[in-house]
């Protein structure tokens, strides 16, 4: 079954965005409303078990701030809150604060040239993804991507199957046809419960999980060539969703 498409997970795959990028518009937002929040470095990783910034600012409020839930309109709450996170991240981003992690742009350029096809399957917003792709590629990057699924063009976020299901629908591609790129647990289980073979490129905040199921795990991707993914992807055939120890890199 030869490889028809890679599909991307953004966060911590295309690009370390979390830490300097997402978290420090999560707090610049919570000081622009006049809350006193402020997510740490370390508690951001843990609050990353839950994906979606909407979900996570409520999951949040679920252990340290229950007076906030209370208020009435909560969710208009949440969902301004948000909605000026997004404003400040798409800023951020678009000063080029966030580069494409070792080898990425190199093996797009690899799939573009050989006809593999690209889609993106992320839980972040689409106006994260457009703003990320143009101001650390080229403004054109967006449209390397034939599908882009992103935040809640699906209900269910990662660790559902959804996003997946719904990119492979609008490729018009089966499962075993593509590899997953992803660099988390959330995302791993998500691309796999679609039956999508899946490599892990560990990320900072992801580095020494246990990944069960993927085919390999590298700690970037700047030694992976295309035809080490082709590779990969045959041997995939059985193996999505299985049990077998991923291969490791160091
Ligand atoms: C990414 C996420 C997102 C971002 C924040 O997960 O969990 O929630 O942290 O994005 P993945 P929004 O890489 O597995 O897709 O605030 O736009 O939701
Ligand atoms: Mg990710």
């Amino acid at each position: 079954m030869p490889l028809k498409a890679l599909i991307f997970d953004v966060d911590g795959t295309l690009a370390e965005t979390e830490r300097d990028g997402h978290r420090v518009a999560f707090n610049e937002a919570f000081r622009a409303a006049g809350l006193d929040w402020n997510w740490t470095s370390d508690l951001y990783g843990e609050l990353l078990a839950v994906t979606g910034g909407k979900e996570r600012i409520r999951h949040f409020c679920q252990r340290f701030d229950r007076d906030f839930l209370a208020q009435p309109d909560v969710d208009g709450l949440i969902r301004r809150l948000h909605e000026d996170k997004t404003t400040r991240y798409v800023e951020l981003v678009g000063r080029g604060a966030l580069p494409m992690r070792p080898g990425v742009e190199r093996l797009l350029a690899e799939a573009r040239a050989e006809g593999v096809r690209l889609a993106i399957a992320t839980t972040t917003s689409p106006d994260n993804v457009t703003a990320l792709l143009r101001a650390s590629l080229t403004p054109a990057a967006d449209s390397w991507f034939e599908v882009i699924g992103a935040g809640d063009v699906v209900p269910a976020k990662k660790p559902a199957p959804d996003i997946y299901l719904w990119v492979l629908e609008r490729l018009g591609l089966a499962a075993s046809d593509c590899l997953a790129m992803e660099d988390s647990l959330n995302g791993l289980r998500s691309s796999l419960a679609a039956g999508i073979p899946t490599l892990i490129t560990e990320a900072q905040y992801t580095r020494g999980d246990m990944f069960t199921g993927a085919l390999a795990v590298l700690p970037d991707l700047a030694a992976t060539s295309l035809q080490t993914l082709v590779r990969l992807h045959a041997r995939s055939a059985g193996q999505a969703g299985g049990d077998k120890a991923p291969l490791r890199s160091a």
